[in-house]
């Protein structure tokens, strides 16, 4: 018995078709499919390969039809990019978050509305490559006024899957465009910076029907009966906060993979000034609640390293190097700025790092193992501070953390969390964005009931859970 849905759930380094079978107080996982993300970079700068990822979601789709019971298909990924359509017409390619094209569009931005009045209508945090930004600069590049929509990626997968243009409203939230308070697109702003509402399409919200898959592409994928595609937190981080196993009331989160977003869940938006001066962002979760959290630069600092490592020697491997992290005495290595807007690009991060530290007379890692600490380190400071702030704007205390996503399984770093933040931190599930994605899919189609807590207990009722507590004579 129970209910079957297949969640795609798409990284910024990979993606995956998850089947989730949820039966009353059991939600259990599988791997349909796994397939890299890999962004290719043009003469116009860095894109995504929607065209592959489409067709990895499609061969994805493709085995999960394959359980009889399927219910539902539901999509997210990380927030912010988009397609510019005509006419239902992808015009180009969709770049990267990472692509540099923002530098100039802010300033334009800034200059209609500045900073503290964008902030007071959005509620987000200042990142260059808000979609708000990366819209200034296609209009530059003379490729907005082509277009009549834009849909964020997710919206535009569903679309392709099902003909139907939707906004789902926790990545719309990203843009930068929505108003923080009603939850929708802001007249004010789209009329303020020339943004065409018609550009913009209508909201639907985590859990709402978007269409049937269509006959055709039903028909390819093997699947005789109707296939619905239904909305979940299409943003990943809302979908891997609705899965945070908490039981508590006063807990913070890590949603810990290439980005680190740490933060709380709030009932209103909290708009001080000092808020958006620590650059918290205020984003719409599920169930209208809200994500106030901050975004830490997050294992991409590692991962990228890595990648330039395995450049100069493929042998090179991110276990051993974790070992030896492990074993580096923690006064060796110095702490960077891990939000330096330098470490945003792809690149030689090691050099980047090996830089920041120079400028500010930090010591400078000898050895692979030693930067790996510098890294970890680093994070881990870069959470305490934000936990610290976070208690500071919200009033609230914080008394355990839980850490999500890639990052809960690597052990160094939730003890140097632990440790740095002084607060015990529960790590897992691996899977908290699949889980998200699913249980809202599971819900929607009537298998599981009730609030956000009831769908949190799920979780912890069917994850290993790893405790870490601070201590003064731990390793770390
Ligand atoms: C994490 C994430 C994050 C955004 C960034 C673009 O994957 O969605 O919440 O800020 O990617």
């Amino acid at each position: 018995m129970g209910t079957t849905v297949a969640a795609v759930d798409l990284g910024a380094t990979s993606g995956r078709v998850m089947l989730g079978h949820v039966d009353r107080d059991e939600v259990r996982l599988r791997t349909a499919a796994r397939f890299p993300n890999e962004p290719v970079r043009t003469r116009d700068g860095l894109h995504w390969n929607v065209l592959e990822l489409y067709r990895q979601l499609c061969a994805g789709l493709r085995q999960a039809v394959r359980e009889p019971d399927l219910a539902s298909v539901g999509i997210d990924s990380w927030a912010v990019d988009y397609g510019l359509l005509r006419g239902g017409r992808l015009l180009g390619i969709p770049h990267h978050y990472r692509d540099e094209r923002t530098a100039d569009a802010v300033a334009a931005v800034h200059e209609v509305v500045d900073p503290v009045e964008l902030y007071r209508h959005n509620g987000l945090q200042h990142l260059p490559f808000n979609t708000v930004f990366q819209l200034a600069a296609d209009r530059r590049a003379g490729m907005l006024e082509l277009a009549d929509r834009v849909l964020l990626l997710p919206d535009l997968l569903a679309y392709w899957l099902t003909g139907r243009q939707v906004a789902e409203r926790t990545n719309a939230s990203t843009t930068g465009l929505l108003d923080v308070r009603t939850g929708d697109w802001s007249a004010e702003l789209l009329d303020r910076l020339e943004l065409d509402r018609s550009l913009f399409a209508d909201l639907v919200d985590p859990g709402e029907h978007i269409g049937d898959v269509s006959p055709d592409i039903s028909a390819d994928l093997g699947r005789d009966r109707p296939l619905p595609v239904t909305a979940v937190g299409s943003h990943d981080t809302a979908s891997a906060v609705a899965a945070v196993p908490a039981a508590e009331d006063s807990f913070a989160y890590i949603s810990c993979g290439t980005w680190s977003l740490v933060g709380v869940e709030v009932d209103r938006p909290v708009l001080s000034e000092r808020g958006r001066a620590a650059n918290f962002t205020n984003e719409l979760g599920v169930d209208g609640r809200i994500r106030y959290l901050r975004n830490v630069m997050g294992l991409w600092l590692l991962t990228e390293s890595l990648a330039h490592w395995q450049r100069a020697d493929p042998s090179v491997e991110l276990e051993p190097l974790l070992a030896e992290a492990a074993q580096v005495p923690p006064d060796r290595v110095g702490v960077f700025d891990t939000d330096d807007g330098r470490f945003l690009p792809p690149g030689d991060m090691p050099t980047r790092i090996e830089q920041w530290l120079h400028e500010h007379d930090q010591p400078i890692p000898r050895t692979r193992g030693e930067f790996v600490r510098c890294i970890l380190e680093s994070l881990a400071r870069a959470y305490a501070g934000a936990i610290e702030q976070v208690e500071q704007l919200t009033g609230e205390p914080v008394s355990v953390l839980h850490v999500v996503g890639g990052g809960s399984q690597n052990t160094l770093l939730c003890e140097l969390t632990a440790q740095r933040t002084g607060r015990p931190v529960v790590a897992g599930p691996t899977e908290a964005t699949a889980l998200g994605n699913v249980l809202v899919q599971a819900r929607a189609a009537g298998a599981v009931r009730g609030s956000p807590e009831s769908l949190r207990a799920l979780v912890r009722n069917c994850t290993d859970l790893q405790h870490y507590h601070p201590t003064s004579t731990g390793r770390a």
